[in-house]
């Protein structure tokens, strides 16, 4: 049976150890929640790392703790002290944490963080492909693990791989400044999915994929690899029902039932007929927006007196990675902040903020989100911001109000809230007093559309579509109808060719032979392929032909000598070993002059095109621009083009970066055609690239062994993914000769 298996940085285990005494407690967080119907349904395994450090457990308690995680359906990746400090303090939270969040000024790239990051993904890796095997669904959560995906993909090709960042992926201009932007993002690239909160991280990823690694982009799905793979936003829910529920339970509580936290509440609630809290919960993090909330308080309160002594503003920092030096500082910022402005404000009476440092139980949870009148969440960076929600889901009268930071996730969602710019204090004074002034009725109306889609779109919900659409993937690999070559079938073509009595080779050069440059001219023959080439046109009852989109004087200057076959500009021009060049199409020029200034606006106004003047063709050349400006500019071109072209004698195609326009009866099927006429062959091998060699692969016999050089759409037979594929390809050819 096939199985599901959920990889995070740490595993949804609360363990203790004590005297060698071990306690095992399920977490209670919201992704163990989401992912309980994936985990408990059917055969399913969650890996992680399990919390203790490897140096603190010997081989009798380290079995001990692997058995009693594993009758939770759980495996633990084993981790030292070191791997904590460089992969987990050190890379992950000191490197891709800040600079996710637009941080730049706390991020550092060293050298050896990024090296245990590898190790220790590779260690995951390691422990992942043990429980693994073809036809398994594998989860990996959060930027800990951003090369796990390429480390699985790799060995065992036939899982399905969903990957989703919990944090927002910053824009290209940021993410573009680590050192190892190329591995990290071809780490992510190794999933079938990739999931983001919202459709602004998706197109900043997409856009770092396209200028960075330059692949193909084709609306969400990326061609990488030989494979197509889906980007797609699921904004993370929560558990509506949990918090609904205890937030009912809460309200009927008696006075004797209620928490010391909640009298504490009460009391100040009746201490004055218009008293009302506000409350912010969140991780002591710098992303959170602490300090700037707390200047905003202040600013409010000198902005607006009449709330002095009437409202309390009610702090809870949980707290969080309290060794790392960026958090020491904010705790010791967020200290005097508090102590400041509580004692400019402070009267007999009345305290504005109520501090509490500290983790509290999921019942004072409830007690605070119940009693506060106003939520003030603001963080400047949230990839989501789960407290939104959880403080609008209980609120089971529908009042309440919810103030929220544009830079969180959840703004995206939770339009009906009071949305603010963590930055601009003015505007948070203002909502402030608009939040606690605001009617009843509003209020409902606000909650009561927050609330539906909070229930509707549950973190359960979240988990069973981003599954739903892991699934839908695997439908996106039979799309492409061409083979790979596989042993089997390299062995067949080869034995074709053995026992053949007269040989066809048709090669393309671009893309097929060499690989693409910025200036076609750089892309010249280099010697190994001079002999290749050489020792496939002196094989026996063989006929090389070199079929190319290029003009007659380069081919003259790289081939003119070699005595092979030459056809250029599709199927112009033919030269046959040493004779002279022959024209296989008589064909008019006139047109260039009329066209030639039109594309020349484009290069004006696209930096990095070019024109590429053939002697029958002229090709706009956009792989070295910017990807999205040139791809907008080729649509707008080919309109353009398409429009000026009034008779049928032209055509306007796309190649792979490129737009060419030539006469529209020249093609390389018409030519490899011409060739097959001539003699009677009876074996034929084509491969190309692009849209040009797709006419060979229409117009040859069905027995012609066709191949494309990457997996996109085509006539050809079979695929091969690289120019290294190809000349391997073509070097057994000579060893089936013998040679
Ligand atoms: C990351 C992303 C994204 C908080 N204090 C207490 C407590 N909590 C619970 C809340 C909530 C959770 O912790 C915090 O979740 P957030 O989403 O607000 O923030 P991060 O921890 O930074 O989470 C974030 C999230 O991943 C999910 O993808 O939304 O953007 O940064 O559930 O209720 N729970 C208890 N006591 C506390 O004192 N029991």
């Amino acid at each position: 049976m096939n199985k599901t298996i959920i990889v995070s940085n740490r595993l949804p285990l609360q363990i203790t150890l004590n005297n060698n005494n071990l306690t095992i407690n399920p977490s209670v967080g919201g992704l163990a929640t989401g992912m309980k119907s994936v985990h408990e349904g059917g055969e399913s395994l969650w890996i992680g790392w399990s919390g203790l450090k490897e140096e603190d457990l010997d081989d009798e308690l380290s079995e001990k703790v692997d058995s009693a995680i594993a009758k939770e359906n759980c495996a633990a990746v084993s981790l030292t002290g070191s791997d904590l400090d460089n992969f987990y303090y050190g890379f992950s939270n000191n490197t891709l944490w800040p600079l996710f969040h637009y941080f730049m000024e706390y991020t550092t790239f060293e050298g050896k963080h990024w090296e245990s990051y590898k190790e220790v993904n590779r260690k995951f890796a390691d422990t992942v492909l043990q429980h693994t095997n073809d036809g398994d669904t594998i989860w990996v959560h959060d930027y800990q693990l951003l090369l796990l995906p390429e480390l699985i993909k790799k060995e065992r090709p036939n899982t399905s791989i969903g990957f989703f960042l919990h944090i927002p992926f910053p824009s290209y201009e940021v993410f573009r400044t680590l050192p190892w932007r190329e591995a990290l993002l071809n780490g992510m690239l190794g999933a079938d999915l990739l999931g983001f909160h919202t459709y602004d991280y998706e197109r900043h990823f997409l856009s770092s994929v396209r200028r960075i690694l330059r692949l193909d982009i084709n609306f969400n799905e990326i061609s990488h690899q030989g494979r197509t793979l889906r980007v797609d936003s699921f904004p993370m829910g929560i558990d509506y029902h949990k918090f609904c529920n205890a937030a009912i339970a809460h309200n009927k509580q008696s006075p004797e039932q209620k928490s010391d936290l909640q009298k504490r509440l009460d009391a100040h609630l009746q201490s004055a007929p218009d008293a009302k809290m506000i409350l912010s919960i969140d991780r002591l993090d710098y992303t959170k927006g602490i300090p700037n909330r707390l200047r905003a308080f202040e600013y409010f309160l000198d902005k607006y007196p009449e709330f002095k002594e009437k409202v309390r503003f009610i702090l809870l920092a949980v707290p969080s990675r309290s060794n790392v030096p960026q958090y020491q500082l904010l705790k010791k910022e967020t200290d005097e902040l508090v102590g400041r402005i509580n004692g400019k404000f402070a009267t007999v009476n009345w305290t504005p903020i109520w501090y509490f440092y500290r983790s509290m139980p999921f019942e004072n949870l409830i007690d605070l989100y119940t009693s506060c009148e106003v939520a003030l969440i603001t963080p400047i960076r949230d990839g989501m911001n789960l407290v939104a929600k959880e403080y609008v889901a209980t609120r089971v009268n529908n009042d309440g109000i919810l103030v929220l930071s544009e830079m969180a996730g959840a703004a995206k969602e939770m339009n009906e809230a009071l949305l603010i710019n963590p930055n601009n204090f003015e505007q948070i004074a203002d909502t402030l007093k608009r939040a606690l002034e605001m009617p009843e009725e509003e209020q409902v109306e606000r909650n009561s559309f927050l609330q539906q889609r909070l229930e509707r779109y549950s973190v359960e919900k979240w988990a069973k579509e981003f599954m739903k659409a892991l699934q839908a993937t695997k439908q996106l690999h039979n799309v492409i109808v061409s083979k790979k070559i596989t042993p089997e079938i390299e062995k067949r073509l080869y034995d074709s060719y053995k026992n053949a009595r007269k040989r066809l080779i048709l090669l393309d050069y671009d893309g097929t032979l060499v690989n693409f440059t910025n200036k076609p001219k750089d892309a010249k023959p280099d010697p190994a392929l001079y002999r290749l080439l050489d020792s496939l046109k002196n094989q026996e009852n063989t006929d090389l032909v070199i079929i190319s989109g290029r003009d007659k004087e380069t081919f003259t200057e790289w081939f003119g000598d070699k005595g092979y076959t030459l056809i250029v500009e599709h199927g112009v021009w033919l030269k046959s070993g040493n004779k002279a060049w022959y024209a296989l199409e008589k064909l008019k020029k006139d047109w260039m002059k009329n066209l030639k200034p039109v594309i020349e606006t484009f290069v004006d106004r696209t930096p990095g095109t070019f024109i590429e003047e053939k002697n029958f063709s002229l090709a706009w050349h956009f792989r070295k621009a910017d990807p999205e400006l040139a791809q907008n500019r080729a649509t707008e071109l080919k309109t353009v083009l398409t429009s000026l072209i009034s008779n049928h004698e032209l055509s306007v195609l796309e190649g792979n970066k490129v737009i060419e326009i030539k006469s529209s009866n020249v093609n390389k099927g018409r030519a490899a055609s011409r060739l097959l006429a001539e003699k009677d062959y009876d074996f034929i091998f084509a491969i190309g690239d692009d849209w040009t060699d797709e006419y060979m692969f229409k117009e040859l016999p069905e027995e012609a062994y066709t191949v494309k050089v990457g997996l996109k759409k085509t006539s050809a037979r079979y695929y091969v993914e690289s120019t290294e594929n190809v000349r391997e390809l073509l070097k057994g050819f000579l060893n089936e000769a013998g040679d």
